[in-house]
């Protein structure tokens, strides 16, 4: 292609150089930068790259007369509203699979740090205490203890994998029991948080799943229970969670996503029961530049005629 004859690309999430060197092969590339200029050039946008996280405005969407793909660097589909863009005949695509290990990685990395005191033992060590002879107070094992998990999709089963590696006895809550698992399925989320000493939430943000995770399950999940979130911030009634916190309910929290990202809620920087993380679960350079990698081959089966590769619609 030429200049003139590349698509323009509306860009909505920053994407690894790599990924971005690829795809200005073959696409203009325009940074979303605010709907004044937008209007500028979007009778000519015919396709998008977002984020998970970042997805797609209604408002975008309704600006762009011609678009007819949005790849997602990303696997949520919380922020696009699929049903509109299906109205449309908009293709959506999802980076599937592609970050299920890393983000079931750093949902144990959660539990582990929570569990074992990571950031305490370190800040023990840094401030001399460990030099002068001293001892940090005991941790907690993984070992025995029960992992209970909220959405048993591709990351919830990859999460399973590990826990059980880790010689925990593993239970999910589903909105079905998954077929050929061996692992117990809970339908009562709230019997789940009881059983459980871990609750890990790995539920799709979805309109049924805002605020699931609420102060009865907290209460349910106990004084000694922990909770991971690597999912969306809006499973989660955050003003429940932070009570509990601050209260004891529960033992503690590891959290990579929040409600209103990136400015989360000051409170939890106080917390010294919790692990927090900037949304960073497939925030790897292998994973992200083979969800770059999934973005470009998407974009360019379609505009060659051929079938996606991992379609939502
Ligand atoms: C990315 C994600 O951090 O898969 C998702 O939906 O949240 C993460 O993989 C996100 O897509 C970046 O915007």
């Amino acid at each position: 292609e030429t200049s003139q004859t590349k698509r323009p690309l509306l860009l909505l999430e920053p994407l690894p150089e790599p990924t971005l060197k690829t795809l200005s092969e073959h696409f203009t590339i325009h940074p979303f930068t605010s709907m004044d200029e937008l209007a500028k050039i979007a009778s000519g946008i015919q396709a998008i790259a977002t984020g998970g996280s970042y997805g797609v405005a209604p408002e975008v969407m309704a600006a762009l007369p011609d678009l007819k793909i949005i790849a997602v660097n990303g696997v949520g589909l919380d922020r696009i509203d699929v049903a509109e863009a299906k109205r449309r005949n908009i293709h959506v695509t999802v980076t599937t699979d592609i970050s299920t290990n890393d983000v079931a990685d750093m949902t144990m990395l959660l539990l582990l740090a929570l569990k074992r005191n990571l950031k305490s033992n370190e800040q023990f060590l840094l401030d001399g205490q460990w030099a002068d002879g001293k001892l940090p107070p005991l941790a907690h094992s993984l070992n025995g203890r029960r992992l209970g998990i909220a959405g048993f999709g591709r990351i919830g089963q990859a999460v399973a994998r590990r826990a059980e590696a880790s010689n925990m006895e593993v239970a999910y809550f589903n909105p079905h029991p998954r077929t050929g698992s061996p692992l117990t399925f809970e339908p009562d989320l709230g019997k789940l948080a009881s059983w459980a000493d871990v609750l890990v939430i790995t539920l799709p943000a979805t309109p049924e799943t805002k605020h699931i995770i609420n102060a009865d399950i907290l209460e349910a999940l106990g004084k000694d229970g922990v909770l991971i979130n690597t999912a969306r911030g809006s499973v989660i009634d955050e003003d429940a969670l932070l009570a509990a916190l601050k209260n004891r309910t529960i033992a503690g929290a590891g959290l990579d996503v929040f409600q209103n990202e990136p400015k989360i809620n000051p409170a939890f920087l106080s917390l010294e029961n919790v692990v927090l993380q900037p949304h960073q679960a497939s925030a790897t350079v292998e994973t992200r530049l083979a969800m770059g990698q999934n973005i470009i081959d998407n974009l360019l089966a379609f505009f060659s005629g051929k079938p996606l590769l991992t379609p939502v619609c």
